[in-house]
C-alpha cells in the first residue's frame, strides 16, 4: 500500500529500489528530492539556490504499478485525477483534521498533477484503517483469528465488513520491502501513547467519513493509508489521501463476501496481465509487458469515473500541454 521514498542519487542503493518506468521530470527552481513508486518529491530553491526546508513539491506521476511492478506505460491523466481527488478529500475532511496544502500553483510542467506543501516531521508508522477484511488482515485473520491483535468473530470471509474500521498500523518499510504490521503498543513507543491515539483516532474517523461519502456514489473504500506530520504538538494530514493508490476502491454494485472483490481501478490491468494475450508468467520474476492502448484507455476511465463518481465534478484536463 506504501510508496517508501527512494533517494534520488543513492549508489548503494540497490538496483530494485530505483523505480522503473518513464523518469520523474527535471523542474527549473527545484531539487529533486525522492521518487516512490509513482510519485515524486522535489524542494523548491531559495533565492541562493539552496533547497528551502520548509516546503516540498509532491508531484503525482501517470505511472502506474501492478503485482509490485511499476509498469513502463504510463496512464493519461492518472497524476492529475489522483492530485485532484486527494485536494478534493482535503477539503471533505477539514473539519476533522488539518492538511499540509499550500498552493497548487506549480510549475507547468507539473500544473495538475502537483502541490506544494508544508514540510513536516512525519510519524514513522503508516497508519492504515480497514473497514473490510482482505489482504494483509485476511492472512492474518486465517492464521490467528486477529487482525493487528485484535480478537475478532469467527466465520469471517475475504470481504467482509467490519462494525467499525479498525487501526492496523505498519512500518515504513524501504522502497521494494514490504511493510511489517506494527502492534499499537509498539506505535505507543514509537511517537508516545498521545500521538499514537490520535493518529488512531483520526485513521479510523477519515475512513469512516470516507465510506459515509463514497458508499453513497457506489464505491467502498475497503482500506486506506495515510500519513501524518507533527507541527505544534498536532497531527497534520499529509501526503495523499482516499485515492486509489493510497486505497483499496471496490465497485459497491459488486461487493460480495467470500472471494477476493475486484478492484475498481486496476482490474483490466491485472485481468489483462495475467491473461495468456499478455504472455507474460507472474511467477516467473520477470517485469511485465507493456499494456495495450485499450487496457490502458479503460484503466483512465476508470481513474476518471472514479473521480466523477465521488466529486460530482465532470473531470477536465487542467494539466501541462492543455
Ligand atoms: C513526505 N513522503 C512520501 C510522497 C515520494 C514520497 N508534508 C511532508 N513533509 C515531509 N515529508 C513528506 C511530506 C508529505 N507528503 C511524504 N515522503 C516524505 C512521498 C511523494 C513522493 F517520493
Amino acid at each position: 500500500m506504501a510508496d517508501a521514498p527512494t533517494p534520488s542519487s543513492d549508489a548503494s542503493a540497490p538496483s530494485g529500489a530505483v523505480p522503473a518506468g518513464p523518469a520523474a521530470p527535471v523542474l527549473d527552481g527545484y531539487a529533486h528530492v525522492y521518487s516512490g513508486k509513482v510519485r515524486d518529491l522535489y524542494a523548491p530553491l531559495d533565492d541562493a539556490g539552496a533547497p528551502r526546508d520548509d516546503l516540498l513539491l509532491l508531484v503525482a506521476s501517470d505511472r502506474i504499478s501492478a503485482f509490485d511492478f511499476v509498469l513502463d506505460t504510463p496512464v493519461p491523466d492518472k497524476g492529475e485525477v489522483l492530485t485532484r481527488m486527494s485536494l478534493w478529500w482535503f477539503e471533505q475532511l477539514a473539519d476533522l483534521v488539518p492538511n499540509h496544502v499550500v498552493s497548487t500553483d506549480v510549475p507547468d510542467a507539473v500544473r495538475g498533477r502537483a502541490v506544494l506543501v508544508r514540510r513536516l516531521e512525519m510519524l514513522p508508522v503508516e497508519c492504515v484503517a480497514r473497514a473490510y477484511l482482505t489482504g494483509g488482515g485476511l492472512r492474518e485473520y486465517r492464521a490467528d483469528g486477529t487482525v493487528s491483535g485484535l480478537t475478532l468473530p469467527e466465520g469471517l470471509t475475504d470481504g467482509s465488513r467490519f462494525p467499525e474500521p479498525l487501526f492496523t498500523p505498519s512500518t515504513k518499510a524501504p522502497e521494494g520491502q514490504h511493510d511489517e504490521p506494527m502492534s499499537y503498543a509498539e506505535v505507543e513507543a514509537a511517537v508516545g501513547p498521545s500521538l499514537a491515539a490520535r493518529a488512531r483516532d483520526l485513521t479510523t474517523r477519515i475512513l469512516a467519513r470516507g465510506n459515509e461519502i463514497a458508499q453513497a456514489r457506489g464505491i467502498i473504500v475497503a482500506d486506506t493509508k495515510v500519513e501524518f506530520g507533527v507541527e505544534a504538538d498536532e497531527l497534520v494530514l499529509a501526503d495523499e489521501v482516499l485515492t486509489p493508490d493510497s486505497s483499496r476502491f471496490w465497485p459497491a454494485d459488486q461487493w460480495e463476501p467470500g472471494h477476493p472483490q475486484p478492484s475498481f481501478d486496476k482490474e483490466f490491468v491485472r485481468e489483462w496481465l495475467l491473461s495468456r494475450a499478455s504472455g507474460w508468467d507472474k511467477a516467473s520474476g520477470e517485469a511485465p509487458p507493456s499494456l495495450p492502448d485499450d487496457v490502458l484507455e479503460r484503466t483512465r476511465a476508470k481513474y476518471v469515473e472514479a473521480y466523477e463518481r465521488l466529486t460530482g465534478e465532470t473531470f477536465r484536463p487542467r494539466g501541462a500541454d492543455r
